[in-house]
């Protein structure tokens, strides 16, 4: 052997799993997506999903699930009643999450829509670690008033900070000096927080947001959505958890909280289905009753019984911790590749996406032009990447003034699946966000056509100014 011979300095780390069936995905023509994007009014979301090259719209639904959860599709009991699917899905929520009291929802907003209804009177106060779009609508349509409650960095792309998802003490207090505890039906946090870059919360910060409810008599309603991703971000970032399962963090995040809302098509690697968890009798007996008004019976609430076995075996797939490192290590390494050529995104990397920050893209383009907006059309063009646009489409209008809400981030969300894509999409991906970056001064704003009056960002159309 020479002398000379180099060796690698690092040691990589490898996706636990190795892929039984592939899916094709199609290269387009500029031409194609030109008029792929002119037909969807610039909008990603009114895209057909085979005009699409590698779709990072969302981590929802679409994650790649294990030939455990398939198998355990055949198996799905699909009586009206009583489904044994249920009964393996109430369990293995108990079981990782620890609540007590389980209602099965179609998903995450089905979960929100019975909790909102439930615990929010009109005029209500619902303080929350920044908002999530249907979280945030739900709450209004029951009468409540979303506060943001996120420590101020959270709202910058650029402070880096471990725990950029905690809610701030001094804030939530401050509400309840002013408007009362009993205006205060919960406290909405998040873990992690998606329209902040998936930022986690530390454990800390969830042990003292419950000292400081408890001595006012508040609930903590946990949105679980990403919790397991949130879960290993404590792992890797607080020395007290070091070598802790993710498992058990997961346990104890939870054992703060009095319930949660879930769609579990994040972390439960399964293409539909949620749920609520209560750990108080009376508010489930109410859930339940609420459930078949709304989703369906209270043992499948929406779902079939092979999608309930699904999830139950996704839920144990998504706490083990060789899984969650590869899931965030994934994006990790998209994310490394887009800061080691100077391209603007949140810092830290959050858990499940990359965040373009728009506004330095295009710091020509003013807010009211939408930036992320445009980005995500530039992007698609240029190589039939999807992504999602995080700005003032996604935060909608103020009900009481009917205005544009201008929100401090401006962002482009490059949303990683889980199991899904390969190391050479993300380095496909990072070398057209490059690309566009390069283009950035020449690129024009867009203006909004059509705006629907809920979540607008999901229908609303634009053209090129
Ligand atoms: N999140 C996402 O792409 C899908 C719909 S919005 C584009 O990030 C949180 C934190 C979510 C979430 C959905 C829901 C609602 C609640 N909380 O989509 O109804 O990220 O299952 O969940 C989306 P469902």
């Amino acid at each position: 052997m020479p002398e000379t011979r180099k060796r690698p300095t690092r040691r990589s780390w490898a996706e636990p799993w190795k892929v039984k069936v592939v899916e094709p995905v199609r290269w387009t023509s500029r031409e194609q997506r030109e008029r792929a994007l002119d037909d969807a009014g610039f909008n990603t979301f009114l895209m057909r999903s085979e005009d699409v090259y590698i779709d990072l719209l969302t981590d929802s639904g679409t994650s790649a699930m294990s030939d455990y959860q398939w198998a355990g599709m055949m198996l799905g009991d699909e009586s009206y009643a009583g489904s044994r699917n249920f009964y393996h899905l109430e369990a293995a929520i108990q079981k990782y999450y620890g609540y007590r009291y389980i209602v099965p929802t179609h998903q995450g907003r089905g979960a929100e829509h019975i909790l909102s209804r439930m615990l929010i009177k009109p005029g209500d106060f619902v303080p929350g670690n920044m908002y999530f779009t249907t979280t945030r609508l739900h709450q209004e349509l029951a009468g409540g008033t979303f506060v943001d409650v996120v420590i101020d960095e959270a709202h910058d792309p650029r402070a880096w900070l471990p725990f950029k998802g905690n809610v701030d003490l001094n804030k939530l207090e401050a509400l309840i000096e002013k408007v009362g505890a009993d205006k205060i039906p919960y406290v909405s946090l998040a873990a992690t927080v998606n329209m902040a870059g998936g930022q986690p919360v530390s454990m800390q910060n969830v042990r003292e947001l419950r000292a400081l409810c408890d001595r006012y008599g508040i609930r903590i309603m946990l949105d679980a959505t990403r919790a397991v991703e949130n879960a290993y971000f404590i792992q890797q970032r607080d020395e007290d958890y070091r070598g802790v399962p993710v498992a058990a963090i997961l346990q104890e995040l939870c054992s703060y909280t009095d319930g949660c809302t879930m769609s579990g098509k994040k972390d439960s690697l399964v293409n539909i289905g949620g749920w609520l968890a209560l750990n108080d009798p009376a508010l489930f007996d109410e859930a339940r009753n609420m459930v078949v008004v709304y989703e369906g019976l209270h043992t499948y609430g929406g779902m079939s019984g092979r999608d309930m076995e699904a999830m139950a075996r996704g839920i144990e797939e998504s706490v083990q911790d060789d899984h969650i490192r590869a899931r965030v290590g994934q994006v990790e390494y998209l994310g490394m590749n887009l800061l080691e050529w100077s391209i603007p995104i949140v810092e830290p990397i959050g858990g499940h996406a990359i965040y373009l920050d728009a506004a330095r893209f295009y710091p020509h383009i003013p807010q009211d032009q939408f930036p992320a907006q445009t980005l995500a059309a530039e992007l698609y063009l240029d190589s039939g990447v999807r992504s999602m646009e995080r700005g003032v489409v996604s935060a909608g209008r103020d009900p009481a003034t009917g205005d544009h809400r201008y929100p401090k981030l401006e962002l482009v969300r490059l949303t990683i699946p889980r199991r899904v894509y390969t190391q050479a999409h993300m380095d496909v991906v990072a070398e057209s966000v490059d690309a566009v970056f390069e283009e950035g001064k020449k690129t024009r704003g867009l203006r909004m056509v059509y705006e629907p009056k809920y979540l607008r960002f999901f229908q609303a159309r634009f053209e090129r100014l």
